[in-house]
């Protein structure tokens, strides 16, 4: 490990802004490759010992919702509201479907203007760069860097809608779907499968006309399944209008309540535990997939392809032949 990495960890352990951001460029850009570079795992590796050792951890909280629906608004009045009640806070603009990464959300950044002076918020940019996986590659590093830097809370928005939403709800201890008033979104939101992952609704530009609709229509698909276990979750319904902060303080009790019931129902660390197991396995497939990638062009797969064309082997017999290379080919070069 490089003194000067140790020493952007223990500037990022200090909450130094800088710091912050150079060390999550740093495990961004490693993590376009799949199996890590190596100052990526070292980074990886310090603060996983350090997130460990502190025993602390942000509520990762997740925000998603269909575009224009008012998360980029509603996370910066969160922000305010998080800062009021001397809390750090880290945000990170997630967009899953742009390679770009850094300058990407620029709307995003000029509506976080006004906290890019307060060293208690760290807010950052990324973007998946078309992985497989999606947000499942740079982002558990990203959020280790906001733990070691302090944050309390880590509020997560997602651009763009479809696997994007499953992802953020995999990846945050508590998920929040914005919805607004006469867009129909209600019934998005049900289509899109997306009313499963909220924690919490919130129906923001509640100063349109429909919002007590829009909330009641909600309420109703809600109670639409089967009965629910008393002991279950019941996603609290909260009313918004993010651009003049109302109902703000209602987001940020409902967060807090969730949070509440998971620790006391055990379920904190059960999300946590699975998310290291996703996480573990995401980088494992990506080891596979790239080995599978490079015998693909060898004679190997072509020869069973023949063979396999030819009726001389069955296809899982093949398939256990290359998975035997693999393993092989894994305990040769595991220095990598
Ligand atoms: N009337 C009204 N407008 C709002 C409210 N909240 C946000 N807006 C406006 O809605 C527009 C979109 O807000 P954003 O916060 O950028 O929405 P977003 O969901 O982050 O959008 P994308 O990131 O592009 O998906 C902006 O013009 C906001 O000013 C609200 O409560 N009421
Ligand atoms: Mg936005």
């Amino acid at each position: 490990v490089s003194d000067d990495l140790e020493k952007l960890v223990e500037r990022t352990a200090a909450g130094d802004p800088r710091a912050v951001g150079r060390l999550i460029s740093l495990v961004e850009d490693g993590a376009s490759d799949p199996e890590g570079t190596s100052s990526l795992r070292d980074a990886t590796a310090l603060l996983v010992a350090r997130v460990a050792a502190s025993g602390r951890r942000a509520q990762v909280v997740g925000l998603t919702g269909s575009p224009g629906v008012g998360k980029s608004t509603t996370t910066s009045a969160l922000v305010a509201a998080y800062r009021a009640a001397g809390r750090r806070v880290g945000v990170l603009a997630v967009d899953p479907t742009s390679p770009f990464s850094g300058g990407a959300l620029l709307g995003d950044r000029v509506r976080m203007q006004e906290h890019a002076l307060d060293d208690g918020v760290f807010i950052r940019s990324m973007a998946s760069r078309g992985h497989l996986g999606g947000l499942s590659w740079a982002t558990p590093q990203a959020l280790r860097v906001l733990d070691v830097a302090g944050c309390d809370v880590v509020l997560v928005e997602t651009v763009g809608v479809g696997q994007a939403e499953v992802d953020i709800a995999a990846l945050a201890d508590t998920t929040a779907v914005l919805v607004a008033p006469g867009m129909g979104d209600a019934i998005q939101a049900a289509k899109a499968g997306i009313l499963e992952i909220a924690d919490v609704f919130v129906v923001n530009k509640a100063d349109r006309d429909g919002a007590e609709q829009t909330s009641r229509d909600l309420r109703h698909m809600l109670t639409l399944g089967e009965k629910p276990d008393p002991g279950e979750w019941t996603p609290p319904i909260v009313l918004t209008v993010a651009s003049q902060g109302s109902g703000i303080d209602d987001v940020v009790s409902a967060v807090a309540a969730h949070r509440e019931w998971l620790s006391r129902e055990g379920r904190l660390e059960a999300r946590q535990r699975r998310r290291a197991a996703d996480e573990i396995e995401a980088i494992a497939l990506g080891g596979v997939r790239r080995r599978l990638a490079s015998i693909h062009g060898s004679a190997s797969l072509s020869e069973l392809a023949s063979d396999l064309m030819a009726g001389s082997t069955d296809p899982y017999a093949a398939a256990d032949r290359v998975l035997g290379e693999l393993g092989a080919d894994a305990g040769a070069d595991s220095s990598a």
